[in-house]
């Protein structure tokens, strides 16, 4: 476990120095990076990952206005990957931290008209900055094979399962999704 956890740090210590991240984010109860490189959705979450953090995710409200805030000082990309999915054959979405469904239960900040399931392949969730419509930073879902900037976090209180969405069987390969939305 020590070895584990040094590794993670020594992990986290050589990414932050390569310069693929941008400054971290203090926010309530997490802390935040924003990505300077891209990739799409699958990579975005192993990456997080493999630096001990996650694609980021939403439970309510304050956190979404701080993350936005954060994106608001970057000034990044206009698309933005999030910890957000959906298996195909489901129409709500999830959180891959804790599986937890997107649902009218949890604050959802949707841009208008979407989740639009586009072709029935968009699966993977991301921040949309739609200034045009005075959308500023609102949630789309996106085909997931798409190479964008991707935000992760650190929580300080971590979810009492915290298998990876992988490790559930839920989600289709992630090869496959990548595949079919390349070439379909
Ligand atoms: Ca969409």
């Amino acid at each position: 476990m020590l070895f584990r956890f040094v590794t993670v740090l020594f992990l986290s210590y050589i990414s932050f120095c390569q310069g693929e991240l941008n400054a971290e984010y203090e926010l309530t109860g997490k802390s935040i990076y924003i990505s300077k490189i891209k990739k799409n959705w699958f990579d975005a979450v192993d990456y997080c990952k493999n630096n001990g953090y996650e694609l980021a995710t939403i439970e309510n409200e304050q956190e979404d206005s701080e993350i936005i805030n954060a994106l608001n000082k970057e000034k990044p990309d206009s698309q933005i990957w999030i910890g957000g999915f959906r298996h195909p054959n489901e129409h709500p979405f999830r959180w891959v931290i804790n599986f937890k469904k997107i649902d009218s239960t949890v604050y959802p900040n949707w841009q208008p008209k979407q989740p639009n399931y586009s072709k029935n392949d968009e699966l993977c969730l991301e921040y949309w900055n739609y200034p045009a419509k005075s959308n500023i930073f609102k949630w789309n879902d996106r085909k997931c094979a798409l190479e964008q900037i991707f935000i992760c976090e650190n929580r300080n209180t971590k979810p009492k399962k915290n298998k990876s969405f992988m490790e559930y069987n839920y989600f289709p390969d992630s090869s496959v999704v990548v595949n079919s939305e390349i070439n379909g």
